[in-house]
Formats: structure tokens, C-alpha cells, sequence
């Protein structure tokens, strides 16, 4: 059930025509192909879910094999390891973010916003590989196995398909990305089903749950801010996925310039293309900005939960255009390598890797631009360039 209305306040042309795709009618090569399957409807799906990631950069996908239960499910599980867990227990359990790692918990007043208004964020983030009883807080440790089928939801299931897309979008075998986030073959090896509190031998990309609540600031806090939660930014990684909620605030920066809104589409998972697949495909498909704006005045009062799973490539994928993927569309688009002046600069490594940009990136979030002055670039700029690029503040 839905426990908040949807707000009534954004006209509708201020919202952005996101391309719904029904993936249950999807199926991979090795999946059973019901009799009813159609191949135009397959190749349709393939060229609609493509064409809106290259131009809007998000997509709505239903159809998606959850049960409407355990959706909701999570959203209450978001809801208890904020609202149900002692300040102890999440002081023990602090991210090490600086060091790269955002597994744990993440504190409101963490950043120190370069606006000057209060950072009302918190977050608890977990990796396939910490979701053990002792890297959950107390009120949580009986829901490690349903953390755990999350994840390898997120992993097996939508993660594959939504890379299956992709790759056939771009006219590519199927499993062509999948082989750049999964090391052996595509069936479930088995990692997540160790006992509660056994290392988790994850051999994957390091995807990344988290589950946050955005709590409103004061009405001398939302001056300062702009009115502004999240100011503009890429995801990292290749794709991200959004479990859509009711309460307004994301906004896309649209093909034609404008930051539109998002509409909440019930039961849905959002897509959109992180920053590293617009790095491996030179472009073709774009990391696009978003932001989260404050709730319009009907939902401000509101605390704001969230459930996103972010997913990068395998650690060790260099982060440069990659011949394989775009070679039969060089004709399209003109191939940009985001890191060509960093290399050029003398920067290193020569070549960041998924995992090297992960941890840079982690860094430098919720940070202020560092100022430049009149020296000559040096590597990092390159660097503070592409984190900031959409963020005005
Ligand atoms: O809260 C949202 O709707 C989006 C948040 C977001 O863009 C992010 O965490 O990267
Ligand atoms: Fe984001």
C-alpha cells in the first residue's frame, strides 16, 4: 500500500516522458521461451529501452519479477535500519567513506555543505560482501537473508537483463557487458548463501545498496540550500538502479537543457547510465545529470526514503573507450575519452580503473570544488572537472 499521495503541485509539462519498458516480456537467449514470444516484440523492446537511455538517460521498468511485497518489503526495511536503530549502534557502524567505502552508516551533518545548510541525509549502504550479521546493526540482523535475496535480485536477475539490453541495443552478444561485471558464466555461484556471519567470497562488481532517508531541513536550512538537496551530479559506475517513491525531488537535466522532474512511478524501478559505461563507450551512451530539488510544499514535511543499487564495472576495467563495445557505431557519434588531458597531464595511473574512480569519487562527494587559482592544470583538475561537472555550488 502507498502511504504517501502523490504531490499535485508540478504541472505536468514540468516532468519528464520517461519511456515505461515492460521486461517480462523480455528474455534472454537462455531463458524458456514461453509460447507467445515474439521476436518483433523482443527486437522493439531492445530499440525503445536503448533509444531512452541514449537521449533521456533514464527509464521506468515494470514487469520486473518482484513481488509487490517484498518491494514494499524493502522500503520498510529502509525504515527500520533508520528510524529502529540506536545512535550507538550506527556509531558503530560509520562508513569509512574516506577510505573509499561507504558500507555502513553515514550520518546526517556528515559533509559540511559548501551552501552552509545542514546535510539532513542518512544513509545505510551495504556491498554483497558485508552482508553479514556483524556489519548489520542489531534491528536488522534477522533480515540478513532478505538483504541477501535483494542483492542477488538486483545482481542476477535485473542487472542482466538491463546489461542485456544495453548490449543488444548496441548490437552486441547479449552477455557482452554482463562479462565486464561477472566473472564466470551467468548462473548464481553461490556466494550469498554462506551461513549469517561467514565471509562472502564476492568475485563481481562491487554493487552497492543503499538505503536512505532524506529528513526535511529547517526553513532557515532551505535558503540556504537553494531549495536544493543534491545538487547536480552522474552516478558512478555503469547503472544505477532507483526504486521509485512518492515523494517528488528528482529532477533529470532533459536533451533540451531543463531539469524536469521525475514522475513516481508506483512499483517501478528507475534506470539510468552511470558515469564509467558513458567513460567506456566514448560516449555513445551519456551519464545524465540529475539532482534532488526539495518536495513541493504538499510533501516537504515529509522524510523522503529511498532504495538505490548502484553497480560499477569489475574493479580492474580500465576506463577508457573500449574498441569492442562502440566499433560499429564510430560512425555515429565522435568517441571521446574523458581521460585524455589527465593522461597527457602526466596523471597516474595512466589509466583509473572502475575501482581507482570509485575511490577518488567517494572522496570527493559532498566536497567543495578546490579552488584552482592561475597555476597551470595539473592531473587532478581533470579529475575535479568530471566529479563537479553538474554541480553549480
Ligand atoms: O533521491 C533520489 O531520488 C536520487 C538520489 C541520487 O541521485 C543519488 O543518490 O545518486
Ligand atoms: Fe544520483
Amino acid at each position: 500500500m502507498e502511504l504517501t499521495a502523490n504531490t499535485t503541485e508540478i504541472p505536468d509539462d514540468q516532468y519528464a516522458a520517461v519511456e515505461v519498458i515492460d521486461i517480462s516480456d523480455f528474455h534472454l537467449a537462455d531463458d524458456p521461451l514461453p509460447s507467445t514470444f515474439d521476436s518483433r516484440n523482443q527486437a522493439d523492446i531492445v530499440r525503445r529501452a536503448f533509444r531512452a537511455l541514449r537521449e533521456l538517460g533514464f527509464l521506468a521498468i515494470k514487469g520486473h519479477g518482484l513481488r509487490s511485497e517484498d518491494f514494499h518489503h524493502q522500503f520498510d526495511l529502509g525504515r527500520m535500519l533508520i528510524e529502529d536503530v540506536t545512535e550507538v549502534n550506527k556509531h558503530d557502524l560509520h562508513a569509512k567513506i574516506s577510505e573509499g567505502s561507504w558500507a555502513g552508516y553515514k550520518p546526517t551533518g556528515y559533509y559540511r555543505r559548501p551552501d552552509g545548510g545542514v546535510d539532513t541525509i542518512e544513509h545505510f549502504d551495504a556491498y554483497p560482501f558485508t552482508l553479514r550479521i556483524s556489519h548489520l546493526p542489531d534491528a536488522g540482523k534477522r533480515y540478513v537473508s532478505d538483504f541477501r535475496s535483494f542483492v542477488k535480485y538486483n545482481h542476477y536477475f535485473l542487472l542482466r537483463r538491463v546489461l542485456a539490453i544495453l548490449s543488444l541495443g548496441m548490437g552486441l552478444p547479449q552477455d557482452t557487458l554482463w562479462d565486464l561485471h561477472h566473472r564466470g558464466g551467468t548462473s548464481d555461484d553461490g556466494a550469498l548463501d554462506t551461513g549469517d556471519d561467514d565471509e562472502i567470497v564476492w568475485n563481481h562488481s562491487k554493487d552497492h545498496l543503499r538505503y536512505a532517508l532524506y529528513h526535511p531541513p529547517s526553513e532557515e536550512d532551505r535558503e540556504k540550500k537553494k531549495h536544493l538537496w543534491i545538487p547536480g551530479h552522474t552516478d558512478l559506475g555503469s547503472v544505477s538502479f532507483l526504486y521509485s517513491q512518492p515523494i517528488a525531488g528528482l529532477q533529470v537535466l532533459s536533451p533540451g537543457g531543463e531539469w524536469r522532474y521525475i514522475r513516481h512511478y508506483p512499483e517501478h524501478i528507475i534506470v539510468n547510465i552511470g558515469d564509467s559505461l558513458e567513460f567506456l563507450t566514448g560516449g555513445l551512451l551519456k551519464a545524465v545529470p540529475h539532482r534532488v530539488m526539495e518536495p513541493p510544499s504538499d510533501q516537504r514535511h515529509l522524510d523522503r526514503l529511498g532504495i538505490f543499487y548502484f553497480v560499477p564495472f569489475l574493479p580492474e576495467v580500465p576506463l577508457s573507450p573500449l574498441d569492442s563495445l562502440i566499433a560499429s557505431h564510430t560512425e555515429d557519434f565522435e568517441v571521446k575519452d574523458a581521460f585524455e588531458e589527465y593522461r597527457r597531464l602526466g596523471g597516474q595511473p595512466a589509466t583509473l580503473t572502475s575501482n581507482d574512480w570509485l575511490v577518488l569519487r567517494a572522496k570527493l562527494v559532498g566536497s567543495r570544488r578546490p579552488a584552482r587559482g592561475g597555476r597551470e592544470r595539473v592531473p587532478e583538475d581533470v579529475l575535479h572537472d568530471i566529479h563537479f561537472r553538474y554541480n553549480a555550488s
